[in-house]
Order: C-alpha cells, then structure tokens, then sequence
C-alpha cells in the first residue's frame, strides 16, 4: 500500500522551539493524551542528562565546564547516537515515542554560534528521522518575557534571536508550525490532531527513515 509496507510501529514526534516556547509543558500534555487513548507512549528528550555524556553537556550548559563549540556540538549529537538503537527498538515494538528537541536543535543552537550549517549537520546523518516534527513558533522577545529565563548558558534574548533565525532556515514545508503564542488549551487541541494523524500512519506500517530525509 502506499502508506507502506512495514510492520506496524510507533511514531517519532519531535518537538522544537526556542527556550520558554512552551514544548515541555505541551510534551507532557501529549504523553497524557496519547495513553488516554490507549497507545503505548513515552516522552524522551535531548539533551539526555542521565548520561555519562549527558552529564558533561549538563556541567557545560550551567558554565560549569567550558568546551570548544564544535566539542560540545559533538556531544549532543553523540548524546542523540547512544539512545538511537534504544529509539528503533522502542519504535519497532509499538511505542511512540514523543521527543522535545532533536537534531534541529543541535543544528540551530550550533550554527547560531557561528558554526558551518553543513559542518552541524554531518553527525545527525544515520539517526532515526522523525515522522513528524513541530515546530513551537514564538518571538524571542515573547519568550523572553515568560517568566524570565534560567540560568543556562544559552537563555539570552539575543542568542535567542539567532537561534530563531537559525531555526527559519532549517525548517522545510513537512514542518507543522504551531503559533506558540496561543492560550495552552488550544496549542494542546492542534497538536492532538496533528499528532493523531501521524501516529495511524505509522501504525499502519510506515517505514522508517533516516536524517536528513
Ligand atoms: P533543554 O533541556 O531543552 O532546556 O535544553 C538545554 C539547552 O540546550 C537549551 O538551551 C537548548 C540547548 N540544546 C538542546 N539540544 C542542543 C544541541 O543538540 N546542541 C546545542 N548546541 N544546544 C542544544
Ligand atoms: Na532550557
Ligand atoms: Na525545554
């Protein structure tokens, strides 16, 4: 069929945005509503501080640690690999997994810095491509304003800025956007729909790809 010709499986949904757009609160709204409907769900993220590697991102994000820009962005994406066979297994048996932040952001926060987009995006090159990624659509001004942000590394409004802009040139026309500016509820009834529609593709059987694709 042309919905494809694979076992049935569960979906990658990928969320991004700029810091304060609102992903993790809506992350964890769609964990819920995808177990309420009854299909196994997890909500992962990235970067994955429980890890060896995710901790030495997690000592350089709070200034603890400095590390070159192309250090650092090796390890996010070695931090995206160790969990890649773990994520086809968890697909392959049935799960969706829901994912806040992926190779988008290591792309966007890195070129942001300065970095070659082409040089950022070698090491996604292999890792499982999302069925579906969307994009939390905010201006860094507005962001900024929610309360304020953290202490990490990169929470500040003109960083912020190129990262956006980072972000503008990386997005293709499969990218849903998402007006993040919107009361919660109704950002949460889009991305129901959305999300709804990629998980019964995949479900009926939709192969697997890899980045950049
Ligand atoms: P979070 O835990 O979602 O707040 O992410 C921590 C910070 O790290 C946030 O400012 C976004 C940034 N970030 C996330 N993924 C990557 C990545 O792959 N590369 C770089 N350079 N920064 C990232
Ligand atoms: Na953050
Ligand atoms: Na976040």
């Amino acid at each position: 069929s042309r919905s494809g010709n694979g076992d049935s499986r569960g979906a990658l949904v990928v969320l991004e945005g700029l810091d304060r757009c609102g992903k993790s609160t809506q992350s964890g709204r769609l964990l819920t509503y995808l177990k309420g409907l009854g299909h196994s769900t997890e909500l992962w993220r990235f970067p994955d501080r429980t890890t060896s590697v995710g901790q030495m991102i997690s000592s350089y994000l709070s200034s603890q640690s400095q590390l070159d820009d192309h250090t650092v962005h090796l390890l996010f994406s070695a931090n995206r690999w160790e969990k890649r066979s773990l994520m086809e297994r968890k697909l392959k048996s049935g799960t969706t997994l829901i994912v806040d932040r992926y190779s988008y952001s290591g792309v966007a926060f890195s070129s942001a810095k300065g970095l070659d987009i082409d040089w950022c995006k070698a090491p996604e090159i292999g890792l499982l491509a999302p069925d579906m990624v969307v994009y939390l659509n905010i201006p860094p001004e507005k962001a900024a304003e929610r309360g304020g942000y953290g202490d990490e590394r990169y929470e500040k409004l003109e960083f912020q800025r190129k990262v956006s802009h980072s972000y503008q040139v990386l997005h293709d026309a499969s990218w849903k956007m998402i007006d993040a500016c919107q009361p919660i509820e109704d950002i949460e009834k889009q991305l129901q729909e959305m999300v709804s529609d990629c998980v019964r593709i995949c479900q009926k059987g939709k192969p697997l790809s890899f980045l950049w694709s």
